[in-house]
């Protein structure tokens, strides 16, 4: 039986039609409330809707054990209220889940967003008329209404993979998804259980799990790295320091390609000697989580350097875990931070209890379900719970669930099924007034994702600003400008051995989908620049429709906050490249 979350109980509603508004927003996660607000304090009327019972996103659905940031707490928050900034308390170095959806449910009612979001309400199309100018938007609620502008802020990752298994729909126990996990949580006492998957949810839910569960098979198609978080609890002094310094720690990390400020080591990994280059993984590792990869300056960009830190992170595994053979198994043989690095509490350390088992399935995949569980390789394994922490469909996902109309008929499903075509990761040529949070080529899940969030909120809240008081009609992308975005992006990723491997940055993870490099991985300063730069001549690569006397009125003001200052000093070659190759 697959078991799917509860949702908050909301009184019923009649179904809206014919209401005309500025804006539609998709979604009510993090991208969507600020929206929201945006638009809102420019006087138009907006309307959200979101599938889940409550706002938050990713975080009202990741609901697993052990669910937690793996961006520091003080920096994995929004910036653009200095009061919300000063009096939001983070209890703990990497948040938990439930507290991150405590801030955003916490934001929604500051500044009072709930009265425009219509919850449990899932868009099903979304077409535009190319007569009236308009957007028709449905939901599966019976809504019909209209909007010049559509907004879609529905996550990088949030569409749930769940993989067809043969004969699934026999197995008698639960089936859970931590993408979707129940809002009572799960009581895993006395219960044998399966977790499918090693990536970054099960290796936050695994140690927990175990602690509850009679037995734990964990069924491992890759191994993958991951550093120690070194949690902790985080104390008002240290808090207080932070806050007092926000607005520079804000501004530094945007100068940042990843848009998050901590050290960063600016050596080669070749250059020092066997020993020091040991000692200063050790001083890394010490201080655990994603920072480990600002070691040593090329580990993303050069097969060798990356080398020296597989082989240190294999050996913390091999120090680690008491079984050689299932060490061995737990080695991975990848470029190490390729697929995204993960960042756990105690996961190796959970082989070494008894009850646990590491099933190795790269060679031998899961076979079929049968009644009591899983076959593989001809062996049965009786299970009363399994736990699919097999990740989601991308980037691309949440788009591919609502039917998506632009102009001429045009579907977005089939633009983009050789790969997504945006210009600038914001919008897409043929679909007018469009516009997409942290879509495909933008940095999104390579920079901290809230600063991607704002940083393309605001980007949009000043176009659709700007279209309303010059009283124009439409704004969209090129299919020139398009095109070569597509392609810088594409370039740029070739640099970093991050586009080598299997992985859901290139769709790799879902059967079928293109293989194409979905993020902008030219760095979070080198990206904002541009879109400044777009900004600022009258929005270059882009068709207006409607502007008076068909005039650009090319001064407009981007978002201030948003003037970066590039650090220099640690740009990285896909930075540099980003900064050389050659866009329209
Ligand atoms: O998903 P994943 P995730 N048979 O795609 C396996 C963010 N996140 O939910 O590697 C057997 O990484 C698959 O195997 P393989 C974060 O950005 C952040 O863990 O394809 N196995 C893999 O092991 C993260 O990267 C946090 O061979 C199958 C696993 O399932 C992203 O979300 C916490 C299979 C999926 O791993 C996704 O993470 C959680 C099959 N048919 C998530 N299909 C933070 O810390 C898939 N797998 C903030």
């Amino acid at each position: 039986m697959v078991v799917i979350p509860d949702k908050e109980k909301h009184s019923s509603r009649p179904a809206e039609v014919n209401t005309h508004f500025d804006a539609v927003v998709v979604g009510a996660g993090f991208g969507g409330l600020y929206m929201l607000h945006r638009l809102r304090e420019l006087g138009l009327s907006v309307r959200v809707y979101e599938t889940g019972g409550g706002v938050g996103g990713t975080w009202y659905w990741n609901r697993y054990p052990g669910a937690r940031c793996d961006v520091e707490s003080m920096q994995y928050s929004y910036s653009f209220s200095e009061a919300l900034e000063q009096e939001w308390e983070w209890s703990e170095k990497y948040a938990p889940q439930p507290e991150i959806l405590q801030y955003a449910n916490y934001v929604a009612s500051k500044f009072d967003l709930r009265k425009d979001i219509f919850f449990e309400t899932r868009v099903i199309a979304a077409a535009f008329d190319e007569g009236r100018q308009v957007w028709h938007i449905s939901t599966d609620k019976g809504d019909i209404v209209e909007a010049q502008f559509c907004v879609m802020a529905v996550g990088c990752l949030s569409a749930a993979n769940r993989p067809n298994f043969e004969r699934l729909d026999m197995f008698t126990g639960e089936v859970y998804h931590t993408g979707e996990w129940p809002h009572e949580g799960v009581d895993f006492t006395g219960q044998n259980v399966g977790v499918i998957g090693t990536g970054s949810s099960a290796i936050q839910s695994i140690p927990l799990i175990a602690k509850q569960a009679k037995s734990l098979s964990v069924f491992q198609r890759t191994p993958n790295y991951s550093v120690p978080a070194w949690n902790t609890k985080l104390d008002s002094e240290y808090q207080n320091r932070i806050k007092a310094e926000y607005p520079d720690l804000r501004a530094k990390a945007r100068g940042r390609p990843s848009g998050v400020m901590f050290p960063f080591n600016f050596q080669p990994a070749l250059d020092p000697s066997d020993k020091e280059r040991a000692t200063i993984y050790e001083e890394f590792w010490a201080r655990g989580g994603l920072p480990f990869l600002g070691a040593f300056s090329d580990l993303l960009f050069d097969s060798a350097a990356n080398e020296t830190a597989a082989e240190f992170a294999r050996n913390k595994i091999r120090e680690i875990v008491k079984d050689p053979e299932t060490a061995k198994l737990l080695c991975p043989s990848n470029v190490f931070g390729c697929k995204r690095l993960c960042v756990d509490s105690g996961y190796f350390q959970t082989f070494n209890e008894p009850h646990v088992n590491l099933i190795d399935i790269s060679k031998k995949p899961i076979e079929r379900f049968y009644g009591a569980g899983i076959v593989i390789n001809g062996t049965n394994y009786e299970l009363d719970a399994v736990v699919f922490a097999t990740g989601f469909a991308a980037m691309t996902g949440s788009f591919d669930k609502i039917n998506i109309t632009g102009r001429n008929g045009l579907k977005l499903l089939d633009k983009w099924r050789a790969g997504p075509r945006t210009y600038l990761g914001l919008s897409t040529s043929g679909f007018p007034n469009f516009f997409m949070i942290t879509g495909p080529g933008s940095p999104s899940v390579l920079a901290s994702m809230i600063q991607s969030i704002e940083q393309h909120v605001d980007w949009m809240a000043d176009c659709i600003g700007h279209i309303k008081k010059i009283g124009a009609r439409t704004i969209e992308p090129t299919e020139e400008y398009e095109s070569d975005w597509v392609e810088h992006v594409t370039e740029v990723s070739k640099v970093s051995l991050r586009s080598t491997c299997s992985s859901w940055y290139v769709g790799a993870n879902i059967e079928g989908r293109p293989r194409v490099f979905m993020p902008y991985i030219g760095g979070f300063p080198v990206y904002v620049d541009r879109c400044n730069d777009v900004m600022s001549k009258g929005f270059e690569g882009f068709l207006i429709d409607g502007e008076p006397d068909g005039k650009r009125i090319p001064k407009i003001k981007y978002t201030e906050r948003w003037r970066v200052v590039l650090d220099k000093d640690v740009m990285s070659p896909a930075d540099v490249a980003a900064l050389n190759a050659p866009v329209l």
